[in-house]
């Protein structure tokens, strides 16, 4: 849980699961109810951190060690969180984040095998208790995600990856949600956008009931 003034939650889920296009409708449902919210993204969310997205799915390098790429992904992390996440939860505004570090977990634990602990070592440096209050993991069968992915039209260091790698991250995915179901809460993304986006209201409504009214 956050120990900030702010309230700060994730968008979880395997490539193509469709996080880009509900972080709107969830920032609308945050913003009818007159609360200031930012959007921002990880990798990425700061100046130094798009740079070092930019490395990170450059396919030119497909050298990248699976270390070098956990490593990037907490560098990236800790400048967006003293720059942008820290100073907008003090300031207590809503903090909604395309992926945070369960996406490590996934990807970096799971899809490359590097183990949870590792991830978790890191994690506590870079940010010890700095956990999102609600996780949406929105969740899809790769093979679904990979189809809606593969209609864009450049691949990057990530999309090239086989579905067996794609597999192991969902896998992952399900069971950070399985080990702390009450910020982990499973959307199922498998259907038409209108009904993904009326489990996600179900889900925020419940979730800001019980905790901000
Ligand atoms: N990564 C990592 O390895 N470790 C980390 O710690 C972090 C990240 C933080 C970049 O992330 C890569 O970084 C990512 C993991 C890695 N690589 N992968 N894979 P990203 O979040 O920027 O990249 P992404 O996962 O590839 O995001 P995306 O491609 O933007 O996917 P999305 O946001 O989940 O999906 P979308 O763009 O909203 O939707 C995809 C398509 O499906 C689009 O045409 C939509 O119109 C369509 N769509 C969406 N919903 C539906 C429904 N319900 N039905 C039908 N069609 C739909």
């Amino acid at each position: 849980m956050t120990a900030a003034a702010g309230h700060f939650i994730t968008l979880e889920g395997i490539e193509g699961v469709g996080k880009t296009t509900n972080i709107e409708f969830v920032r609308g449902l945050l913003e009818a109810r007159g609360l200031e919210v930012i959007v921002t993204r990880e990798p990425g969310g700061t100046p130094l951190g798009e740079e070092i997205r930019e490395l990170l799915l450059d396919h030119r390098h497909d050298a990248m060690s699976a270390d070098a790429e956990l490593l990037l992904m907490f560098a990236a992390r800790a400048q967006h969180i003293a720059q942008v996440i820290r100073p907008a939860l003090a300031a207590g505004k809503w903090v909604l984040c395309d992926r945070y570090t369960d996406a490590t977990f996934a990807y970096q634990g799971g899809g490359r095998g590097l183990g949870f602990e590792r991830v978790a070592r890191l994690a506590d440096w870079v940010h010890h208790d700095l956990w999102p209050d609600l996780t949406l993991l929105l969740d899809l069968p790769v093979a679904a995600g990979l189809e809606r992915a593969g209609r864009r039209n450049s691949a990057d260091r990530f999309e090239r990856e086989r579905s067996d790698f794609f597999e192991r991250v969902r896998d992952a995915y399900l069971r950070l949600a399985q080990r702390e179901p009450r910020r982990v809460r499973i959307v199922a993304a498998d259907a038409p956008l209108e009904q993904v986006q009326a489990r996600l209201r179900a889900v925020m409504t419940e979730w800001l009931t019980t905790r901000i009214d």
